[in-house]
């Protein structure tokens, strides 16, 4: 199984690990350590040096109650800390729901655009679906980051994501998207509560079952310091479980804050036999069998 990105086709063969790079100064998780370039860049090598195989870039916060921020003042985040990363020779995802920012971001060479707001905006299926190859992660969120948890109702949080994802995954890949590009997240935390978010992970095998490779963002989320009593800045232990019980259940890429430590306990689990997976039948693609790249190749 792959994820075909601009540059790198991505193998899934083995779960990747995707180290965030919030230029934020309101981040939920890390305060805005990283709002200046110069300081976000330095993170960014320090996450490939610590084993990240993609980077993800973000100039908005999203975290509950966060304010809007303008596409040009976005921009003016995210470019410089960009041009950089993207000489860094792994995959870069940048985080946006702006059409304006997507273009821009792959036109200075960006692999992914990772989108909290599933492509929705109009004429960001169009950007997209412009580039050959740029890879997408489409993502389930209840409302929008300002009031999201006023949204959190569902009679079945996991029935009605599949069902959003699929449908999105339907009109992607209907206006010209191919599915080899896309991966899909459930979103946790956004719009959800802890039960939700809970729910999602028991029953991930459901979202599987689209038949596309799955991202999970657990890092430092509040629903681990539901379980666990912790604040934002003494969940690691919780982050790690949490991305290694996704991952159990099938997930191909964690999105998280610690790659250091996230890196190390796969490694575990994968000398423990337990990272050898079945290509579920849904997943299968002949053409990318066929091309026998190895992890993260150029194109
Ligand atoms: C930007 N962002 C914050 N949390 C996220 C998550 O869980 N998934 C994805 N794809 N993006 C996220």
């Amino acid at each position: 199984m792959f994820w075909q990105t601009t540059r790198f086709r991505i193998d899934l063969g083995q779960p990747r690990v995707m180290g965030i790079v919030n230029v934020t100064p309101d981040s939920f998780s890390d305060g805005g350590a990283h709002a200046s370039s110069a300081s976000a860049l330095a993170h960014c090598e320090r996450l490939v040096r610590e084993g990240a195989d993609i980077l993800d870039i973000g100039g908005e916060s999203s975290r509950p109650g966060a304010a809007r921020l303008s596409a040009s003042d976005e921009l003016a985040r995210l470019l410089p800390v960009l041009r950089g990363a993207v000489s860094l020779g792994v995959p870069v995802a940048v985080d946006t729901c702006k059409t304006e920012v997507m273009r821009a971001a792959l036109d200075l060479g960006a692999d992914i655009i990772n989108d909290i707001s599933a492509l929705l905006a109009p004429g960001a299926v169009e950007a997209i679906a412009a580039q050959p190859a740029c890879g997408v992660c489409l993502m389930h969120m209840r409302g929008e980051p300002p009031t999201m948890q006023e949204c959190a109702d569902y009679a079945d949080v996991v029935t009605e994501v599949c069902s959003f994802l699929a449908a999105r995954l339907a009109e992607v890949t209907g206006r010209g998207v191919a599915a080899e590009r896309i991966v899909l997240d459930p979103g946790i935390g956004f719009g959800k509560r802890v039960e939700h978010n809970l729910a999602l992970l028991a029953r991930q095998p459901e979202l599987l079952a689209l038949g596309r490779p799955l991202l999970l963002g657990w890092s430092r989320k509040s629903t681990l310091g539901a379980v666990t009593g912790r604040a934002v800045n003494e969940r690691l232990a919780a982050s790690l479980a949490a991305a290694l019980a996704a991952v159990q259940q099938g997930a191909s890429i964690v999105r998280v804050h610690d790659v250091a430590p996230t890196v190390d306990a796969l490694r575990v689990w994968r000398a423990a036999g337990l990272g050898a997976r079945a290509e579920p039948a849904a997943l299968h693609n002949p053409g990318a069998s066929g091309t026998a790249l190895n992890s993260c190749d150029r194109r």
